[in-house]
């Protein structure tokens, strides 16, 4: 089965194409379509913004794609970044200047609890899209541990296996992580979900 898969992060994408290897997609990004438009993400929560990504896509391009909308939560910030996560610290953001804002919003005084959210949304135009979400709870650090993954993972620190997010291998990650647990409902729903269509 062909699936577009709805995103221009890359650390994102390697998540998704280690995770779904044993699965027969045929996965492409939305690299491999440039002539698309970025969708707007005009949504007030992270399955809105799933769903403007997949649902816009797929009536595009006539195909089956998946999207993911995710943030990093912080009770203690009022829930900030949020669904803002990517643009944190502005419009053009880096991950540094993210975490530099995270760092200098969170102060001392401040519960340091966190979880990150992915809401994955599974979208083809003749269908009702399904939705799944996932979360991970851990805590974030005062500095920067680690050279993996992406995003806020330098400051993700994870108790049960006492290393941040960017400590962890891709493969390590990808046991634990908030996007791996919404494939995993994914993956649980899909033969239910397509019915009588092919895989
Ligand atoms: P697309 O919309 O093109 O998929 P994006 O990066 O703009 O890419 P989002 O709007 O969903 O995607 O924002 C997600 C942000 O949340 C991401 O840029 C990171 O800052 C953060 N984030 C999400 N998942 C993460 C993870 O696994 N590790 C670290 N940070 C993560
Ligand atoms: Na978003």
């Amino acid at each position: 089965m062909k699936l577009i898969i709805a995103s221009h992060n890359q650390g994102k994408l390697k998540e998704f194409k280690q995770a779904l290897k044993d699965y027969p997609f045929e996965m492409t990004s939305l690299s491999d379509y440039p002539e698309l438009k970025p969708v707007p993400e005009t949504g007030e929560t992270f399955e809105e913004n799933a769903r403007l990504k997949a649902e816009t896509i797929a009536e595009l391009t006539n195909a089956y794609v998946l999207s993911d909308d995710s943030g990093l939560v912080v009770p203690s910030l009022n829930n900030a970044p949020g669904i803002y996560s990517a643009r944190y610290a502005g419009e053009n953001a880096s991950d540094e200047d993210n975490n530099d804002k995270l760092l200098r919003e969170l102060t001392s005084d401040l519960n340091r609890e966190a979880y990150f959210v992915s809401c994955l949304v599974l979208a083809h135009p003749h269908k009702e899209s399904l939705v799944v979400e996932g979360r991970v709870e851990g805590e974030i650090l005062t500095k920067r541990q680690g050279k993996e993954g992406f995003g806020y993972d330098p400051l993700f620190y994870y108790p049960p296996l006492n290393k941040t997010f960017a400590e962890l291998t891709l493969e390590e990650k990808n046991t634990v992580s908030h996007r791996s647990r919404a494939i995993e409902k994914l993956l649980e729903e899909l033969p239910n979900w397509l019915g009588s269509d092919e895989l």
